[in-house]
Formats: structure tokens, C-alpha cells, sequence
């Protein structure tokens, strides 16, 4: 199937037990204006803090993903890497945005750490695929930044880790450095099994 999914099970999102929510990468520097910022990237903030009211209200467990690089990061361009220096660990751009209502309790990851090697997934070298599961959850609704790169990332690691996956479709942008790098993101996790959903 193909399109927006709008059947039912979605509409329980983040009320049913083992639900959470997982925002990706919502920081400074993939906002407008930000080093490496996501057009429209902004526009997930508000869909975000609704899911965030969501969860508060059921008791979902949030979790927060950060882009969290050293200075010298493999992926920035004065080391061959495709990317203008973003989301330097400790500084303002790599903070999550203030705009989002976080509850005390959100779990924050830092991935990429490390100067040698890339991680768009949230799962990569984190330990956050057996720290949910320990905790129960089995359901993940994701949004966040950026659609064609660390969303998708997520997504699919956490469909291999054996998460059931619905994508906030009101809650994602694609950085799109080709036009239709986003939708080709959304049906590649359609076909690896999340539901793309709409609020
Ligand atoms: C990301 C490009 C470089 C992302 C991170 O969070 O989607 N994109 N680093
Ligand atoms: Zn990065």
C-alpha cells in the first residue's frame, strides 16, 4: 500500500502500553537558520509538541535523539565528509530546540560521537534498541529531522530490532539535497514495514 495510512491502530498512538515516543535529531542546527538547517524544519515543532501533550497525558515514555560530534568529525567537510561542521557536542546549535515541551522524564541519546565514524540511526551504537525493550516498549511513533537521513535511519534499525514503526508524517522534513529525497525515504520505510501516518 502505498500513500498516508490513516486506518485505525494509529489513533491509539502513545495511549496503548510499550507505546513511545522517539524525536529525532530536533535540534538548533537542523532549524532554519541553523549550520545545516532543514527547510520547513521548523514545522515539525508544532506537531511535536502535540504528540509531547499526547504522551504526558498517557505516560508514554519519550526519547530525544542528538546529532553529537566532536570538532573533527568524519562528516564534516574539512575531513572529506559531505556536511558543513553541525551539532558540535556542548554547543548552542547541537542543544535540542527550546521550543519543545520535553517532559522531565525524556530519555536524551547522543549518537555519532565519535570522530572516525557516522551514525544517522538513533540505534547505532547507543544501546537504545535493548534499553527500551527492557523497559517493555514494543510500538515507537518517530518524527523529527531530517526525513532522508536520520529518520530513515531510525526507522529502519528500529524495524530490524523488531519495533513496530509509525512515522509521523506531519512530523518529519527531508533535508531533499535531490528533490525527491524525502518521499523516497518514506516509501523505503513503507516497504521495510512502518506505518507512514498522518495526525
Ligand atoms: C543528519 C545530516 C548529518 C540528521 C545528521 O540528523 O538527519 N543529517 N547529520
Ligand atoms: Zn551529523
Amino acid at each position: 500500500m502505498t500513500g498516508t495510512d490513516t486506518a485505525d491502530p494509529a489513533s491509539r498512538l502513545l495511549e496503548e502500553p510499550g507505546d513511545a515516543l522517539l524525536l529525532v535529531d530536533v535540534q538548533r542546527d537542523f532549524l532554519p537558520g541553523g549550520a545545516l538547517g532543514v527547510p520547513d524544519g521548523d514545522a515539525v515543532i508544532a506537531p511535536l509538541n502535540q504528540y509531547l501533550a499526547r504522551a504526558q497525558r498517557t505516560g508514554a515514555a519519550v526519547i530525544a535523539s542528538r546529532d553529537w560530534h566532536p570538532r573533527d568529525h568524519c562528516s564534516f567537510r574539512a575531513q572529506g565528509g559531505p556536511w558543513p561542521p553541525h551539532c558540535v557536542a556542548g554547543t548552542p546549535g547541537a542543544e535540542l530546540s527550546p521550543a519543545l515541551r520535553l517532559p522531565a522524564q525524556t530519555r536524551v541519546v547522543d549518537k555519532a560521537t565519535r570522530s572516525e565514524r557516522d551514525a544517522y540511526s538513533a540505534f547505532q551504537d547507543t544501546g537504545l534498541a535493548q534499553a527500551l525493550k527492557a523497559q517493555g516498549i514494543r510500538r515507537l511513533a518517530v518524527g523529527g529531522l531530517a526525513t532522508d537521513y536520520c529518520v530513515l535511519r531510525s526507522v529502519l534499525d528500529a524495524i530490524s530490532a523488531g519495533f513496530e514503526v509509525f512515522v509521523l508524517e506531519d512530523a518529519i522534513r527531508a533535508v531533499d539535497v535531490n528533490p525527491s529525497d524525502g518521499d523516497k525515504a518514506k516509501e523505503q520505510m513503507r516497504r521495510a514495514g512502518a506505518r507512514v501516518v498522518a495526525g
